[in-house]
C-alpha cells in the first residue's frame, strides 16, 4: 500500500527518479528527499554542450562578379563590380584589391558621387560589411573596384582574378568574368 501511494507521487517525475525511489521505498518510506539529488546532473551537460562559444569571425561570400569590357586601347580603364556578403558574427570591411598577372597597372576603390552635377569618381579606403548577413554591393554608377592602365584589352570570355583584401577575413579570390557594361564614359574614366 504504502509503495503504491509513494509510486503514485513519483508518477510525474522522470524515469530516473522512478528507478531511485523503487529502490529507497524497497527498505524505507522516509527517501522521498532523495529527489532532488537527481535532479542538477542535467544542467552541467547542458552547459558543457553549448560552452566553447566560438570566437567572433567573419565569413565572406562574393557573388556575382564581372568587370566590365573594354573597347580596346592602350591604358584603359576597367571596373570590377559584385555582391559581397558577411554570413560571420564578426563585422568586417574591405580595404584593398589586387589583380593577378599585372593587368592593371593601379587597382583602387572608388565609388561615385554627384558633384556640382556632374558624376564623379573618388578613391576611398574601404566599405564595412557588416556580420549576420550584412553585405556591400559593386555597382556601375556606384562603388566599383578601378582598374587603372589595363595592360591589355578585356573582352568578353575572359576572366579577371582578383583578390580582396579584408580587415578580419584576410585574403578572398574572386574570378570576374568579363560581360558588356553600360555604355557610359563615368565608370571607367570620368574623374580619372
Ligand atoms: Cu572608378
Amino acid at each position: 500500500m504504502r509503495l503504491n501511494r509513494i509510486m503514485r507521487a513519483f508518477a510525474l517525475a522522470i524515469p530516473l527518479l522512478a528507478a531511485v525511489s523503487l529502490v529507497a521505498c524497497s527498505d524505507d518510506d522516509g527517501d522521498a528527499t532523495a529527489e532532488p539529488t537527481a535532479q542538477p546532473a542535467a544542467d552541467p551537460t547542458a552547459d558543457a554542450t553549448t560552452e566553447p562559444t566560438a570566437v567572433p569571425t567573419s565569413e565572406i561570400t562574393v557573388t556575382d562578379a564581372w568587370a566590365r569590357a573594354t573597347p580596346g586601347n592602350p591604358d584603359e580603364n576597367s571596373a570590377v563590380y559584385m555582391l559581397i556578403t558577411n554570413d560571420g558574427t564578426a563585422d568586417d570591411r574591405l580595404i584593398g584589391a589586387a589583380v593577378d598577372d599585372g593587368l592593371a597597372t593601379t587597382v583602387e576603390l572608388h565609388e561615385t558621387a554627384m558633384e556640382d552635377g556632374q558624376m564623379r569618381m573618388r578613391q576611398v579606403e574601404g566599405w564595412d560589411v557588416p556580420r549576420d548577413g550584412g553585405t556591400l554591393e559593386l555597382a556601375q554608377r556606384a562603388n566599383h573596384v578601378m582598374l587603372i592602365g589595363l595592360t591589355k584589352q578585356l573582352v568578353e570570355g575572359d576572366t579577371v582574378g582578383l583578390t580582396l583584401q579584408f580587415e578580419q577575413a584576410g585574403e578572398v579570390r574572386v574570378e570576374a568574368p568579363v560581360e558588356q557594361g553600360m555604355p557610359m564614359q563615368m565608370d571607367d574614366d570620368g574623374g580619372s
